[in-house]
């Protein structure tokens, strides 16, 4: 640390010999250069870093995102996907007014497609459907693009994060891509084949 303030020393010094020198010699043609030494100095002598950085250690992690449409086709919220080591973190956002108050399912669907507004069937059975096999208290389940319910308040806006290890990022962002679908209703993990979660509400093609 000491050789370090030193070392900054000098070089100020040198920075404002510098800089002085230059101001003799450049006088009549420009302002007078402000001494900066104190920036040249931080610049030339940064902080030594730690081996291996904070950005430098986190892996690269593949991300998705979705804009999600609601029963008329507008822009309600979005999704946001990431893969870590351990599996996909899913973060959903719902703006205002958007969704009736309550629980309501959501799920992962096989097609990256919701050109079919308020029906949004175009999307799709949910990811590596299983006959029989819906929901995340099934002993035959779940299927992979089986979540956990999803709450809207009573101003119809949501906040939601949930994790899954069902489901790679691979398998979301396959050829025909996925989507996400919310339902009208709450998912009870158990009935077939969609936990009794009724229509489609809102849908996000996840890309
Ligand atoms: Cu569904």
């Amino acid at each position: 640390m000491s050789r370090f303030l030193a070392l900054s020393a000098a070089t100020a010094s040198i920075a404002v010999a510098f800089a002085c020198s230059q101001q003799t010699s450049n006088a009549q043609e420009e302002a007078p250069t402000p001494p900066e030494s104190g920036e040249t100095v931080q610049a030339e002598t940064p902080p030594e870093m730690p081996e291996g950085d904070g950005q430098q250690s986190i892996p690269s992690m593949m991300r998705a995102t979705g804009e999600l449409l609601g029963d008329d086709g507008n822009a309600i919220g979005d999704i946001n996907l990431v893969e870590g080591p351990n599996g996909v973190l899913i973060e959903v956002t719902i703006e205002d007014g958007s969704l009736t108050e309550g629980w309501h399912a959501i799920h992962l669907h096989q097609t990256g497609d919701c050109s079919d507004t308020g029906e949004y069937k175009a999307s799709g059975g949910h990811i590596g459907k299983i006959e029989g096999g819906h929901g995340l208290l099934n002993t035959e389940g779940p299927e992979p693009g089986d979540l956990t319910n999803l709450y809207v308040a009573s101003d119809g806006s949501a906040h939601y994060e949930t994790f899954t290890n069902y489901v790679s990022m691979s398998d979301i962002l396959d050829d025909d891509g996925s989507a996400a679908i919310i339902h009208e209703g709450r998912d009870d993990h158990m009935s077939q084949p969609i936990g009794g979660a009724g229509g489609r509400v809102a849908c996000a093609v996840i890309e």
